[in-house]
């Protein structure tokens, strides 16, 4: 007798190999154009699924659980991120949640580097000046930034990434400071000669830049809000690869419309793919499209973590990446 094979449904385009492996491994429905997934497109895909292979794009709240298919087992998130899935529901319903985390870590670090040096640098603004045609040559005293060397960085969440982004920065001669609900491992703290605040508050008001590394929870929601924002120093710089809800988004842009924020790396943002417009006029903000782990290794990666968790779980076993809800 064939063993049962469940249906996976996987919301957004994977790379080809992952894909191809999928389709061996299990009854496996695809979405070949990618289109982000309507409300109705993803009802039914719940319906239908006995295991979904959902990412940051879909939106699995409650009401969409209580319609899902009662077959439906795991959630095998394509990402590290699973903010947008209601995690109490899940567990109400005995369905099992899965991320990828590890895998992206590396590529998200060095983007968080590239956007701490990209912003006092002003490298997208050169760049712009460049493609403007208006760049009249070199000039003393012309497109200055800040210096990088010497800065304190603060770090928002000292997990996997904020360490990658902590042994980064200090190759660029930055002080690590950080801001984590537990103090890392002594260890850890000595290698990287990092400075552990208890107090956000007390952290934020003495920093040169920001850089936010925590994951998106009820706790961390606002986390940077327009108090907290008054705290910063004016030249101090943010940069967010993490969750653009953790940030006020509007709060931030009025302090950089104000002034009173030197600028801002954002690879996230509080409505995606909704930018705040008043973001864009501003010269000193790199605005990215949360590519922050966007590599072809990467993403890989993260379709070999998914696949491992489906066939442990679907062989009776824990999946290694198994999320734990930590706000019950
Ligand atoms: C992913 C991310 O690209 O893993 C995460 O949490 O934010 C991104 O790196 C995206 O979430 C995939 O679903």
């Amino acid at each position: 007798m064939t063993k049962h094979k469940p249906l996976v449904v996987v919301t957004r385009k994977l790379p080809e190999a992952i894909e191809a492996r999928m389709m061996e491994l299990f009854d496996t429905r695809l979405n070949d154009d990618d289109h982000p997934m309507s409300r109705a497109e993803l009802t039914e895909a719940l319906r239908a699924a006995e295991i979904l292979v959902p990412t940051v794009t879909d939106r699995i709240d409650g009401t969409l659980l209580a319609h899902a298919n009662p077959n439906l087992r795991l959630i095998a998130n394509f990402g590290t991120g699973v903010d947008h899935i209601d995690l109490a529901s899940a567990r109400q319903r005995g369905i099992t949640v899965t991320s990828t985390p590890g895998v992206l870590t590396e590529d998200t670090a060095d983007m968080t580097m590239a956007l701490i040096l990209a912003v006092p640098r002003r490298l997208a603004e050169g760049e712009r000046l460049i493609r403007s045609g208006k760049w009249t040559g070199w000039g003393p005293t012309t497109m200055l930034g800040r210096r990088i060397w010497g800065k304190r960085l603060g770090i928002v969440g000292m997990g996997r990434i904020g360490t990658a982004v902590a042994r980064r920065a200090r190759g660029f001669g930055l002080s690590v400071h950080y801001h984590n609900r537990h103090r890392v491992p002594k260890e850890v703290e000595t290698a990287l000669e990092a400075t552990y605040w208890e107090s956000l508050d007390q952290m934020l008001a003495r920093m040169d830049i920001i850089s936010i590394n925590c994951p998106h929870t009820p706790a961390t929601y606002h986390l940077l809000s327009a108090r907290r924002f008054k705290l910063l120093q004016p030249h101090a710089y943010i940069v967010n690869t993490s969750r653009g809800e953790v940030v006020d988004e509007n709060a931030l842009t009025r302090m950089l419309r104000a002034g009173e924020l030197a600028g801002a790396g954002l690879d996230v943002f509080e409505h995606e793919p909704a930018v705040n417009p008043r973001l864009l006029e501003l010269d000193n903000v790199v605005l990215l499209p949360h590519m922050g782990s966007a590599t072809v290794e990467g993403r890989i990666d993260m379709g070999e973590k998914v696949i491992i968790n489906i066939k442990t779980f679907v062989d009776g076993h824990v999946p290694p990446d198994r999320v734990i809800d930590i706000h019950p």
